[in-house]
């Protein structure tokens, strides 16, 4: 979590006509909206549209049906905040989201959504080769709920240094034929960081992957006065240390935003039907009519137009195993849900 911020400001309390004042809720000369930078324990970070960034608490009657709605307020939400005549900035409202980009929270009782990033338009997953090492199926997870979240989803393979260019190119084919846009990347080196730079220029994006696989370094490389903390990977595990905690919004120089996430130990998938699955997989979508059986998951039936193409090696393998896998996690979720919920099984 980024500590309190001593030289963080608190919003002067702008008159009605102050100029550069952003947009304005309307109902109070001393409401501004604004979008939420980072949520902490019981603080959120706002960056109001007149370009102040405020530390904000809460209104506690909207807290508390913020709690009823198990809609807690994410990284990304658009609010309006309410300036006091102390500076104190207070939350008072939160607008509807365009997009939300969610995973089932782990550990819990009953199936619960934990929103990542709420307004994000681009979702691009981030995973290295080595230290940590190369894990497809985690990273097809963050592409399956990226395509579920209707975000437009890429691919960044960072760390291209540490292997073979045969390598990185293997991979870097498969997902360019699946129909995503794949940046080979080294932060250390450069390369790729002008092209993930004009990738998220002008929008709002997410980076998302594995902890240790470079999210904060590439941010670092795009713009250095960001100074986002990194850290080695642990020499014993080659695992990432999961040196950022908190998903946190940034504000680029020319208004590009960008969220960096904690690398995600578990990414249980979220309200997915097993019979929508297939169609979050885009080499998949423009087959799928033409399996012979219109509910065809895509597994032991005859005639299946996706496992033909596996065979004929227009759609690959491993690509198809992350969907097996997933289908099978949601149908037995399914199965075996406790009528109160029960527990989660881990994934
Ligand atoms: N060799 C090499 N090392 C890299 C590269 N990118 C990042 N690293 C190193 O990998 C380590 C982890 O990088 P981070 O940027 O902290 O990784 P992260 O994805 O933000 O990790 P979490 O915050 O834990 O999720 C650091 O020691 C970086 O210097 C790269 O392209 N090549
Ligand atoms: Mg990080
Ligand atoms: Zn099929």
């Amino acid at each position: 979590m980024r500590p309190p911020d001593p030289e963080f400001r608190r919003a002067e309390s702008p008159g009605a006509d102050s100029p550069g004042a952003g947009s304005r809720g309307g109902e109070s000369p001393r409401a501004e909206d604004g979008l939420v930078l980072a949520c902490y324990h019981d603080a959120w970070d706002v960056a109001l549209d007149g370009g102040e960034e405020v530390r904000c608490s809460v209104r506690a009657r909207h807290f508390a049906k913020l709690r009823k709605d198990e809609k807690l307020l994410a990284a990304g939400d658009r609010v309006r905040v309410e300036i006091e005549d102390d500076g104190a900035c207070v939350i008072e409202k939160s607008f509807p989201r365009e997009t939300v980009l969610s995973r089932l929270l782990p550990g819990s009782r009953r199936p619960t959504e934990q929103v990542i990033i709420a307004n994000a338009e681009q979702l691009v997953a981030v995973a290295s080769f080595v230290g940590p090492p190369l894990n497809r199926r985690l990273l097809d997870r963050f592409l399956v709920i990226g395509e579920d979240a209707e975000l437009d989803c890429a691919v960044v393979l960072n760390k291209i240094d540490l292997v073979s260019e045969d390598t990185w190119r293997r991979h870097a084919r498969v997902y360019e034929t699946a129909g995503y846009r794949v940046i080979p990347s080294c932060a250390v080196d450069g390369r790729g960081v002008p092209e993930l730079a004009s990738l998220i220029e002008g929008r709002f994006s997410v980076l998302a992957g594995t902890s240790g696989s470079g999210k904060s370094s590439l941010l670092n490389a795009i713009e250095p006065g960001l100074g986002i903390r990194v850290r080695e990977v642990s020499e014993k595990t080659r695992k990432g240390k999961h040196t950022t905690s908190n998903v946190t919004v940034f504000r680029l120089n020319d208004g590009s935003l960008v969220a960096d996430t904690p690398g995600f130990r578990e990414l249980g998938l979220w309200r997915i039907a097993a019979a929508e699955l297939g169609f979050l997989f885009p080499e998949f979508r423009e087959r799928i009519p033409d399996c012979k059986y219109p509910s065809c998951s895509h597994g032991p039936e005859p005639g299946c137009a996706v496992k033909a193409a596996v065979e004929a090696g227009s759609i690959d393998a491993d690509r198809y195993g992350s969907y097996l896998k997933l289908h099978d996690e949601l149908s037995t979720r399914r199965k075996t849900a406790a009528p109160d919920g029960g527990p989660i099984p881990p994934v």
